[in-house]
């Protein structure tokens, strides 16, 4: 009879799981309804990771997940194991303590379990880290430089045009705009397309960061670094300068739109009007020392 108390106890804890390992899965697979122009930006009250807005950002929100379901059952574990330890082995109800100091098999199974966990979640880690490590198939590519306190972005096979983007000031915002997000040139990528984009530091390093993306590089004088990515759908995607770069840190917010390709191409075609280089040279995209406009432009917004 005990017996079967016990385990109409155990299947009645299962079913408690159960339903609230569906709750927590209801929770975090109900993603926002992707609109047809999406906005990839931080919420208010907002949980959990930014909605997709490409494959990368897909990839490293399945990952998030498995790693989160982890997470919740050993927790569960933990506090079950360390209840039922309360319980079952208080001063009243286990007056003549265990003398017990070795276990092999259990020693075995607490070695080897946590190993095999390591190891589910490595498998699909590395393979994230390799996919996102740089575009096989690159559609363009793009070249991006962090400056004290903007952005710097030459669209190298375009005419290798190169323009800064800054954030729209606060009084300058327009309807719908985002006040330290929204920038005054914004990176356009048509939908689609595999971008590599390199990165590298002007002066100090940087990071270039689209959560919505699932893309985040340093940017590093003397150093080019490569990553990638896509944006399967149109949309506003922002980001933010993540490495603490300076006083003006906040001032380098970003912008990645993503257009139609026909729309990219007519981007373009107006782009490479508007910010050709003055005498014909192609843009620095090395990195160089601190430039007297850079310490100029730090001591104006001082
Ligand atoms: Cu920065």
């Amino acid at each position: 009879m005990k017996v079967l108390k016990a385990k109409c106890r155990a299947l009645g804890m299962g079913r408690f799981f159960a339903g609230l390992a569906a709750v927590a899965m209801g929770l975090v697979l109900t993603v926002p309804a992707l609109a047809e122009s999406m906005v990839g930006a931080p919420a208010p009250w907002g949980m959990g990771l930014q909605p997709s807005g490409g494959v990368i950002k897909e990839r490293i929100a399945s990952l998030n997940s498995l790693v989160f379901f982890i997470i919740v059952a050993i927790t569960i574990f933990v506090l079950v194991l360390l209840a039922y330890c309360v319980w079952r082995f208080s001063a009243d109800r286990n007056p003549v303590p265990s003398t017990t100091s070795h276990h092999t098999g259990l020693e075995i199974a607490w070695t080897v379990i946590p190993v095999l966990i390591l190891v589910i979640i490595a498998i699909p880690s590395f393979r994230l880290l390799y996919f996102q490590d740089r575009a096989v198939d690159a559609d363009m590519t793009i070249s991006v430089q962090g400056r004290q306190w903007y952005w710097n972005y030459t669209y190298v096979d375009h005419g290798n045009f190169a323009f800064d983007s800054y954030p729209v000031q606060e009084a300058d915002l327009k309807p719908g705009q985002i006040f330290k997000l929204d920038v005054d040139n914004q990176l356009v990528i048509p939908v689609g397309a595999n971008v590599r984009v390199l990165t590298t530091g002007h002066d100090v390093i940087h990071s270039f960061f689209v959560p919505a993306l699932g893309v985040q590089k340093y940017t590093i004088p003397g150093r080019t670094l490569e990553t990638w990515m896509r944006a399967d759908r149109p949309g506003v995607f922002y980001g933010q300068c993540n490495q603490i770069c300076g006083t003006n840190h906040w001032f380098m917010p970003i912008a990645v739109r993503a257009v139609p390709r026909a729309e990219f191409d007519a981007w373009v075609a107006d782009a490479q009007k508007r910010f050709a280089q003055a005498d014909g040279s192609a843009p620095v995209i090395a990195a160089a020392p601190v430039s007297q406009d850079s310490l100029q432009i730090a001591e104006a917004r001082r």
